[in-house]
């Protein structure tokens, strides 16, 4: 029977044969896996697939080590890319191979959590060699458990460095050669010299003997963790029946007569690391970043915002400052006591290439930093506009850097403001300080932050007199455009009439 303990989902059967058939799912897992209609409520794995298995026992000592609050899941690129389906973790996705540099990261920063990094045998032991190897010398106290099934399951069966000599996979068709291919790769015997680790073991999923010292053995890890025991490791031999082309069962078999051979279970490592205890030292965010702290005259300003969540996107080209002017906007957000994140994207090009980023400004956490549809566009040249101009909703603003809009450009739904930003900067001496003259106008027509406040970060941030000079200038000429222009002769549309 489930024991009482468990709230999570309990169906029982009456099997007829004189006991109960009981299915127990873990809290840590949700209710429901909420995915796309067809699919809705299954999960995304084969049927007879390892990584299922190992989710129940990783999510059942979750659940039994009284940590689901604390715990952190970073899954990985493979197969189980969408692990945050199913774990009510905290959850992240991480680059493929980086999960344990992230989950050294995390562990640093909140030694108190529980950090889990879950990889397959090629992310683990291909891209990501490098992070499993350094995080275990490193005996950072975070856990990993490694799926290993011979195989690139999700990008449809390519070899690994764990498939085994003779195996057939879409790029060694002929079987893995060593001669071509080298020998698989035993990851736990090679972290097993390190002097960091405190425990690495390798376990089975190939029946259920094996699965309960699975079980035994990831709990083990996380208890390690917990007690700051250092750097754990469960290496876990698993089923790929689809990429194998065997049916479960045979799957199965096929670990314990064709794997086990070839990565024998044991413990590796089960001591206390010469480095056990001793534990890194926290310093402030601010002072490992070698940032300046807050001055005292930049504590927050209380002031009553038009807005609960504001979503902006600033567009144009490398040197026109837009990923600045959002880094400005941010800054001035902070300082009015809001939540705020910047996103920028860029390309390779250093100088002239197009570049833009996403601002949120917000009274509550914000959720994403990525903005799809911005209530705010502000696009410093014609490329942006054609790019970004369609996506801002009807009750959203644009503001175009020139005169009028282009000839030939669709009508927007959103209102469009002209302001001339670089002709205005350029005539105040500096080309450079269009952005700032956006800024003026953007605070003018909008009111979303006071401009107090971006004197005030521009007065921090700009460390030359003479362009903090020309700075002034253009936020008050982006302010004065506004009052004068904007409004008395809307420049908005192509033939210069009012929206
Ligand atoms: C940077 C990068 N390189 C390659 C890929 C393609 N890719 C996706 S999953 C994968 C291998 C996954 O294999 P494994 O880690 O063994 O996990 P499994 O799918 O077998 O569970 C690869 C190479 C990618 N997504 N990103
Ligand atoms: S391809 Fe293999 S590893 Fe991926 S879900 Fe299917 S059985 Fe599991």
């Amino acid at each position: 029977m489930a024991d009482e303990s468990n709230a999570g989902l309990v169906e029982a059967q009456a099997s007829g044969n004189g006991y109960e058939l009981v299915h127990t799912k873990s809290a840590v897992f949700y209710d429901l896996y909420d995915r796309k209609s067809e699919l809705k409520h299954q999960t995304h794995y084969c049927p007879g697939c390892g990584h299922g298995i190992a989710h129940k026992l990783i999510a059942e000592a979750v659940q039994d080590l009284g940590v689901q609050d604390k715990t952190i899941f970073v899954s990985p690129v493979g197969c189980s890319v969408f692990a945050y389906y199913y774990f009510d973790l905290g959850n992240v996705q991480v680059a493929h191979g980086r999960a344990p540099a992230c989950a050294t990261g995390i562990k640093r920063a909140c030694p108190d959590k529980i950090v889990i990094a879950y990889q397959g045998d090629g992310d683990l032991a291909a891209i990501g060699t490098a992070e499993i190897l350094h995080a275990a010398n490193r005996g950072e106290n975070i856990t990993c458990f490694f799926l290993n099934n011979a195989i690139y399951g999700m990008t449809g069966g390519q070899m690994a460095p764990t498939t085994l000599v003779g195996q057939v996979s879409t790029t060694s068709p002929f079987g893995r050669r060593p001669s071509n291919d080298g020998f698989p790769l035993h990851v736990c015997e090679l972290l097993a010299t390190l002097k960091a680790p405190a425990y690495i073991e390798r376990v089975a999923l190939s029946d259920n003997k094996n699965i309960m010292r699975a079980r035994r053995a990831v709990r083990k890890a996380l208890e390690l963790q917990r007690d700051g025991a250092g750097f754990s490791l469960v290496e876990i031999l698993s089923p790929c029946p689809t990429i194998w082309n065997l049916d479960p069962v045979e799957a199965r078999r096929w670990v314990a007569e064709r794997m086990i051979p070839e990565f024998p279970l044991n413990v590796f490592r089960d001591a206390k690391p010469p480095v056990a205890g001793t534990t890194v030292p926290q310093r402030p965010v601010a002072e490992v970043l070698e940032i300046a702290p807050a001055k005292e005259n930049t504590t927050v300003v209380k002031r009553f915002h038009p807005f609960d969540h504001l979503s902006l996107k600033i567009a144009g080209f490398g040197g026109q400052g837009v990923l600045l002017l959002g880094q400005l906007l941010t800054e001035m957000g902070m300082r009015e006591g809001l939540e705020v994140s910047w996103l920028p994207s860029y390309g390779p090009e250093m100088r002239s290439g197009s570049a833009h980023c996403h601002v949120c400004l917000s009274k509550n956490r914000i959720g994403t930093p990525l903005v799809s549809h911005a209530q705010i566009l502000v696009a410093m040249n014609e490329p942006s506009l054609s790019k970004f101009a369609l996506e801002v909703p009807a009750e959203g603003l644009i503001f175009y850097n020139r005169n009028s809009l282009p000839a030939d450009m669709p009508p927007t739904q959103a209102r469009v403001i002209c302001v001339p930003a670089s002709e205005i900067a350029d005539q105040l001496g500096s080309a450079k300080a269009a952005n700032i003259v956006m800024l003026g106008a953007l605070l003018e027509e909008t009111e979303c932050l006071a401009h107090a406040t971006a004197w005030s970060v521009l007065e921090d941030k700009v460390k030359k007199l003479d362009l903090l000079e020309v700075d002034r200038l253009a936020l008050a000429a982006g302010r004065r455009f506004i009052d004068r222009h904007a409004h008395d002769e809307a420049v908005t549309q192509p033939d210069g009439f009012a929206y």
